[in-house]
């Protein structure tokens, strides 16, 4: 069976969802710090987990069997930025007690989000490639290279078979954003159905590396089912598919809601977001197991608002 922590996030309720799809509901363990939105509830077994309590995880893992573990706890890079002592904990801590789990033969298979603020300022900003300069300067992106270098060395040292994608800023609906920096492109949508209006915490011209969640899913679960042997990269593997402004977005936007406006206040995340890079290079993934993204910005924004117009279950 399968356990997913952090199930309650922004990735890890859309993940439960697809792998209860694949795998069947019962052998899908959620768990979270806090419970779930209504779907995730009543679909399957839910556990009340602290990722960062390696002798509670173990406890599940026993109880329900599990062989693989979905790592999606962890906080996001401007809430890190007010709390960087807690992030850290909470980022590496859990990593480390996952990576002993399967050291210690408890489960088979990890899978651990690494993210594209592993580059820094000083990094090439346009069609980053796998290697490169990495000097992040954000509590996140050290939280997150720092992971990517223990993933590596688990698995040259101790075999243990985990497995991780950078992934750029996700794009959703199904959850309201969880303090990304990212996830203006979230709550874009969200105001413009509501408020018709959306006040953009980057300045217009502020260029980022995005993906819509569906595809961040699909590229998730292809990366766990690919033979190990065509998993060439342990740290982390750089993932893309589109990249896009807040200027560019709200014009697409437009096409559906032609009154919709947009306004710019750049806050704190407008440096996070200027130390990241604009677009990426993901040739290795695509080379390595077949990867292929399949929304652009267009059908992105179609299929939310589609979504976002339909009367919908309460969201979380
Ligand atoms: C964030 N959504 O904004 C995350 C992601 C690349 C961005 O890591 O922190």
């Amino acid at each position: 069976t399968i356990l997913v922590l952090g199930a309650s996030g922004q990735i890890g309720t859309e993940l439960t969802q697809k792998l209860r799809l694949i795998y069947k509901n019962n052998n899908v363990i959620a768990s979270d710090i806090r419970e779930g939105n209504e779907e995730m509830m009543s679909s399957g077994p839910f556990e009340i987990i602290d990722a960062t309590d390696k002798e509670t995880i173990l406890k599940i893992v026993k109880k329900y069997n599990v062989t693989q573990v979905y790592l999606l706890a962890a906080m996001l890079s401007a809430t890190a930025e007010k709390f960087p002592q807690k992030a850290w904990d909470l980022n590496m801590t859990s990593l480390l007690s996952v990576l002993d789990l399967a050291k210690e033969k408890h489960i088979k298979q990890v899978y651990w989000p690494s993210s594209i603020a592993v580059f820094g300022p000083t990094t090439p900003k346009n069609n980053t490639p796998q290697k490169t300069i990495m000097e992040p300067t954000t509590v996140y992106g050290i939280s997150k290279i720092s992971g990517e270098f223990w993933c590596n060395y688990y698995h040259e040292k101790f075999g243990v078979d985990v497995r991780s994608l950078r992934y750029p800023g996700i794009i959703s609906w199904k959850t309201k954003p969880g303090g990304g920096t990212t996830d203006y492109a979230v709550d874009i949508y969200f105001k413009a159905v509501k408020d018709k209006n959306y006040e953009c915490f980057l300045s217009e011209n502020t260029r980022l590396p995005m993906m819509y969640m569906n595809d961040a899913v699909e590229a998730t679960i292809r990366l766990m089912q690919a033979k190990p042997e065509d998993v060439k990269i342990r740290t982390s593997y750089n993932l893309a598919a589109i990249d896009f402004t807040p200027k560019e977005i709200a014009l697409e936007i437009q096409k559906h809601i032609p009154d919709f406006t947009i306004s710019y206040k750049s806050d704190f995340r407008q440096k996070i977001a200027d130390s990241w890079p604009q677009s990426i290079d993901d040739s290795e993934a695509r080379k390595d197991w077949n990867w292929q993204h399949q929304f652009n910005l267009e059908s992105m924004t179609k299929d939310i608002l589609k979504s976002l117009n339909k009367p919908q279950e309460e969201t979380v």
